[in-house]
């Protein structure tokens, strides 16, 4: 073993969480792609219980609880990076047989896996679509969480590094599938397409991003800065779950006698709108 890995090694498993603290804090553009998500996350929230103080009907609560759990989530997440709590130094290696020791945002991943399902939920009831779509999308979508943080953590070679991140995109896939073929049918039919539209081609262009700036970025090939990375992801965030909650939001309040109608037999498990 040389002595430079054991040196890596042993700041990766030994660096405290007041290090790490104080790592970030020092990387102003770091913590300030942070901070921004902080704020704008509680200014989400309060804006969201603003906005559903009236809502009476239930399905239509439904979607305002699913979908105000995405800015909770989010402030929980990014006060965990901000702190130090759900980041560590990671031995990354990279092609060409090298490796850089990395702060890993680890913390982004597992809030992923809790924000995401809420954000899929939220449209699947929107689109008036049957338990089983609504329950596919949320596992596959928890899947490719999980499996994109394995292919964060994963040190011990580049090629199951990018093996796992190839999982998490065959999941990504089937959750694409369901966004872009299954739930406009059903939109259509729950009279609910319009919305459902606007805020389809906002989730699945900005998610797309969230891959590819993985694959640039300090996680994959390095293009980026740990900085760079964390604000493509920062900025992302900010139109897939603030933006996205306040179109749905605004939407669902205005449209509570709609929202309501939606197939009445919905959470079913073969009730869909367009059954
Ligand atoms: C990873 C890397 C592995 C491959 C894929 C990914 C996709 C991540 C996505 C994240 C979306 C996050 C959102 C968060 C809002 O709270 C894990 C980056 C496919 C799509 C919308």
């Amino acid at each position: 073993m040389s002595p430079a890995i054991t040196t890596d090694a042993l700041r990766t498993v030994l660096t405290s969480q007041p290090e790490l603290f104080q790592d970030v804090a020092a990387n102003t553009s770091l913590s300030a792609s942070f901070w921004v998500n902080i704020a704008l996350a509680g200014f989400s929230i309060l804006l969201f219980i603003y906005m559903g103080r009236n809502v009476e009907d239930p399905r239509t609560q439904l979607i305002f609880v699913a979908t105000m759990m995405v800015p909770l989530v989010s402030i929980s997440s990014y006060t965990g990076l901000v702190s130090g709590l759900t980041v560590s130094y990671v031995n990354v290696p990279y092609p060409g047989g090298g490796s850089e020791e990395v702060l890993l945002m680890w913390g982004r991943y597992l809030t992923w896996a809790l924000s995401t399902p809420m954000i899929l939920v939220a449209l699947g009831l929107l689109a008036g679509s049957n338990l089983t779509k609504i329950f596919t999308a949320v596992v596959t979508d928890i899947g490719m969480c999980v499996t994109g943080l394995a292919a964060a953590l994963t040190t011990s070679s580049l090629l199951l590094r990018w093996f796992w991140y190839v999982i998490s995109c065959a999941f990504f896939v089937a959750v694409l599938y369901i966004l872009l073929v299954e739930w406009p049918d059903d939109a259509r039919v729950a009279g609910t397409s319009e919305i459902f539209s606007t805020l389809k081609t906002l989730t699945v262009v900005l998610w797309l991003g969230y891959p590819i700036f993985w694959a640039l970025g300090s996680e994959g090939l390095a293009f980026l800065t740990t900085a760079q990375t964390s604000w493509a992801y920062s900025i992302l965030d900010i139109g897939a779950k603030y933006l996205f909650a306040y179109l749905l939001l605004r939407w669902v309040a205005a449209n509570e006698s709609i929202v309501g109608d939606v197939g009445s037999g919905q959470l079913g498990m073969g009730t869909s709108a367009d059954d």
